[in-house]
């Protein structure tokens, strides 16, 4: 294999670029053509995974697509579009297991910004290819390896290896230079350096999003789930634009706000010293205005004349080092699947709510007027019903998913056990709570875990009412209650901030009360004269044995 790629087009590639391929040239890409569309896996460990992911498609593209056609959310298309996407990042992750135990940085940014060549210069190495025109079509990871070299996932997921001049030729002007567009089949580049400077990181170069009137959701949607699936992202703007687009600023607040993230400023320099400070506190302000937290804004330069420029970028990179780099794969297939089974759980609480309205209807309908309203009372009873028996389906299935993952994960040496829904809740960086919320899932309500915090202990109050919320979440009896905490995301960074401030013991309860809870409750149990609305209520808020409980704390119910 070649050591290292031309990064740029050869002079003489461009002046061939409206004449035929030269033969070899043509006996070269048919070569590459047909590894990259070989569906044999090269051995039978490749075998077993490619079996494995097969049968996961098949779980989804058969029996969640039956499931669907029976009963669905309005969202479940980009459910489902979800799931392929997430599939096909997963396929790329077993073929490459290498990935595992790195901490992924994602480096985006418009087209043509420079994401490739901070990279080339970052491992002081030409192994990207760059161009002044739009030129990375495929993701390409880059990583320590012990020798140098490339390889990519073909069309099926099979891993194939590239020489340098054939990685260096699947650019997005292919077709002009090679009569070929190979770089579309690939779903996936990996390049191999031995002087990879950060062991315990990989780099994913992402093709660039277009911007402005090209732009399509499309795009802006492939750019983002691959910098989610990252540890961090590095952020690429030219400096010379002077300020951050809206583009940019779109994406990078749809970006998981504890994902650490950096903006590099590319280009420096093509600007005088002087301007580099004032357009660095320029984009600083931007974000801050926008309320976009990032660890710092760089400037760096490609130019070897300004190597000094990236070394606070290379300290950066050294700390990143340290992140957790868990593959989050289990984490977005069970948000998928919550998705689908809360959208379930809404429809059929809608029906539901149409049956007790139509049943007191049905109270003072002429007898004679029964037989035409009785059927629309068994219509809203069967679409509860289907509900609930789609949702029991939905439960099954997702457990194949999940023990099928898990089985897939045993083989590429990475565990991928099907994670609880408290653990979707996003508590950001907060490794202490993250652990306490996980040790609560595993024990009965009531009980403090024995990696509680030690100050925790001594303020039962507030234990006690993150305890009845995740004992909420958790019953499998009040499925509902789960999604309404879920999106009520605030519980857990409160919570976080009642166990953060022990002295204040009513912090917990005056959270409830500011989220609306007790309120509604006390309304409700004021309404003596309509008794029996009060308990429809609270079960409409969903949240009552919580609210209810914290009222009977403070006296004010019954
Ligand atoms: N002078 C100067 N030019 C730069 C610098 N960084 C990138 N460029 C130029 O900008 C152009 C685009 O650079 P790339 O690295 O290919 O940009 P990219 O973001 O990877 O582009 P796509 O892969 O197409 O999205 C090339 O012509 C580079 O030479 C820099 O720091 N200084
Ligand atoms: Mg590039």
């Amino acid at each position: 294999m070649q050591a290292s790629p031309s990064p740029s087009p050869s002079p003489s590639s461009d002046s061939n670029s409206d004449s035929a391929p030269a033969e070899p040239d043509r006996a070269a890409r048919l070569h590459l053509l047909a590894r990259a569309t070989d569906p044999l896996p090269a051995s039978a460990l490749e075998q077993q995974r490619h079996d494995g992911i097969e049968r996961l498609r098949k779980l989804l593209e058969t029996d969640l697509l039956a499931l669907s056609r029976r009963a669905s959310p309005d969202d479940f298309a980009d459910i489902y579009l979800g799931f392929l996407a997430e599939i096909e990042r997963f396929a790329a992750f077993c073929a490459y297991p290498e990935l595992s135990g790195r901490a992924l940085v994602a480096v985006g940014g418009g087209f043509s910004v420079g994401k490739s060549s901070l990279l080339n210069a970052l491992i002081g190495a030409s192994v990207l290819p760059v161009q002044i025109d739009p030129t990375t079509t495929l993701p390409a990871y880059v990583l320590a390896a012990p020798t140098d070299g490339v390889c990519a996932l073909n069309l099926y997921a099979q891993r194939i290896e590239l020489n340098a001049a054939e990685f260096a030729s699947l650019t997005h002007d292919e077709r002009e230079r090679h009569g070929t567009q190979i770089g579309r089949l690939l779903q996936a580049a990996f390049v191999g350096r031995s002087t990879f400077p950060w062991p315990r990181l990989a780099f994913i170069d992402t093709p660039g999003f277009r911007a402005g009137t090209l732009g399509t959701q499309a795009d802006a949607a492939r750019a983002q789930m691959q910098l989610d699936a990252a540890q961090a992202v590095l952020w690429v703007l030219p400096i010379k634009q002077g300020t951050v687009p809206e583009t940019d600023l779109a994406l990078l607040a749809r970006l998981r706000p504890e994902q650490p993230k950096l903006i590099v400023l590319s280009g420096a320099d093509l600007v005088p010293e002087a301007d580099r400070e004032r357009i660095v506190a320029q984009v600083q302000q931007v974000l801050r205005t926008r309320n976009l937290a990032v660890q710092a804004v760089l400037p760096v330069s490609r130019q070897p004349k300004y190597r000094a420029l990236l070394e606070p970028l290379a300290a950066q990179l050294e700390s990143w080092q340290a992140l957790a780099h868990d593959a989050r794969f289990a984490h977005r297939f069970k948000a998928l699947f919550v998705r689908y089974a809360r959208g379930l759980q809404a429809e059929r609480q809608a029906a539901e709510l149409e049956r007790h309205h139509l049943n007191r209807l049905l109270t003072l309908v002429p007898e004679a007027a029964l037989p035409d309203a009785l059927p629309l009372r068994q219509a809203a009873d069967a679409r509860s019903q289907l509900r609930a028996a789609v949702l029991t389906e939905l439960d099954t299935l997702r457990n194949r998913f999940f023990t099928e993952l898990a089985q897939i994960g045993q083989a590429v040496g990475v565990a991928l056990p099907q994670p609880h829904e408290i653990d979707l809740i996003d508590i950001g960086g907060e490794p202490r709570l993250r652990a306490y919320l996980a040790a609560l899932a595993q024990q009965p309500a009531g009980a403090t875990p024995a990696s509680a915090p030690a100050s925790a202990a001594a303020h039962a109050s507030q234990i006690q009412a993150l305890h009845r919320a995740l004992h909420v979440l958790r019953q499998p009896a009040a499925p509902t209650h789960a999604p309404g905490l879920l999106r009520r995301q605030r519980l857990a960074p409160t919570a976080l901030a009642a166990l953060r401030q022990p002295a204040t013991p009513t912090h917990a309860p005056r959270l409830l009360r500011r989220q609306r809870l007790a309120p509604t409750a006390l309304a409700a149990l004021r309404q003596s004269a309509a008794p029996t609305h009060a308990p429809g209520l609270l079960r409409r808020q969903r949240l009552a044995p919580t609210a209810l409980s914290v009222l009977q704390t403070q006296g004010a119910a019954p």
